[in-house]
């Protein structure tokens, strides 16, 4: 009986002094084991009067249960301990500021054509799309241009055969709307154009161009002018000058090019403007009656106004960015600042 004392003694101490659930593990293994100390005191049992085996043997099983109850006690402190720990450490303080999301927003070419396309609605235009790949004929001759003539060189022109290519301009979309005959139109025709031009700080190979196109009874140079002086103004501000300088483009009779006074230093000239407080904005003109005629409009009772604008040049000078590569990069370390 002293013995079994001693045992229960050193069984609690141990487990008392035990520093995680494994060594309670062997402790376990060392008292209540097959081969552990109480075993054996239950295997010394047969040397015993057998008057005194069931005393002893009850002695063993209280101290069996005394020596499970505090390791189970001590598993369940170590137990808590982990999970204060564990929630310790993976607490979320849920005062701390969120991170900020990234938001998306419109690339500066896509909110100058959005901005130009509703100025043009607004004034009753239609927004038509066509194929980047044409036959030539909707590319040049349907716009006054034959196969021999040099205006044909001056648009460096990606053919992918003799009579299909790239289209250069955006005119052919409006090519195919005067075929369909549906008079009048009033249409503007955004899109991609390609020419085999180097890239640089004001070329691309592949570009934008909005063009418009207006054709009916009536329809002279000064309805030309007011339109494009009121795009202008809605574009640039209501206090834009317009300057119409004669100009020469095979589908139009007479030509000219648009200026307009510099919205940055209103005239007076400065580093945008190269000093000249103009800007070039686009190219425009009466319809040639030429054109007409070949897309089957009878020149003698309809005529027509038309311009070409390039859009990403549109862009430069809106956002004052000083080089077109930046357009088309991607990097959003210039896009986010739009
Ligand atoms: C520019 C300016 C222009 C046109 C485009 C056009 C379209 C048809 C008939 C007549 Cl269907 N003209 N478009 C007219 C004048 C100028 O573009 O700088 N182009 C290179």
């Amino acid at each position: 009986m002293n013995n079994l004392d001693n045992i229960i003694k050193g069984a609690i101490e141990s487990i008392k002094n035990s520093k995680d659930v494994n060594s309670l593990n062997d402790i376990k293994v060392k008292y209540l084991g097959k081969k552990g100390e109480l075993t054996s005191v239950l295997k010394s049992m047969k040397d015993l009067p057998a008057e005194e085996r069931p005393k002893v043997g009850q002695l063993v099983n209280e101290a069996r249960k005394q020596i499970q109850i505090t390791l189970d006690e001590k598993k369940q402190s170590f137990e808590n301990a982990m999970m204060e720990a564990k929630l310790e450490s993976e607490t979320i303080d849920v005062t701390l500021p969120g991170k900020a999301l990234k938001q998306g927003h419109l690339h500066p070419n896509t909110s100058t054509l959005r901005e130009v396309e509703n100025i043009f609605i607004g004034m009753g235009y239609k927004v038509v799309g066509g194929p980047e790949v044409e036959y030539d004929y909707y590319n040049f001759e349907a716009l006054n241009i034959p196969a021999d003539h040099p205006a044909k060189d001056e648009q460096d022109t990606f053919y992918i055969t003799k009579d299909i290519l790239l289209r250069t301009q955006t005119s052919s979309v409006q090519v195919h709307e005067m075929e369909k005959g549906k008079l009048p139109i009033r249409m503007i025709s955004p899109g991609r154009v390609f020419r085999s031009d180097e890239v640089d700080a004001t070329h691309s190979p592949t570009f934008h161009q909005i063009e418009g196109l207006v054709i009916d009874k009536g329809i002279t140079f000064a309805d030309l002018k007011g339109t494009l002086q009121e795009f202008a103004k809605r574009l640039f501000g209501e206090e834009t000058k317009v300057k119409f300088r004669p100009h020469h483009f095979q589908f139009t009779e007479p030509s000219a090019e648009m200026d307009v006074s510099c919205f940055k230093c209103k005239g007076k000239g400065c580093r945008f403007c190269k000093g000249e407080g103009w800007i070039e904005i686009l190219g425009c003109g009466v319809v040639h009656p030429h054109v007409l005629e070949m897309s089957g409009i009878d020149p003698d009772v309809y005529t027509g106004f038309a311009f070409g604008v390039g859009l990403e040049r549109i862009s430069l000078f809106k956002y004052e960015i000083d080089d077109m590569r930046l357009l088309y990069e991607n990097d959003t370390r210039f896009l986010k600042q739009f």
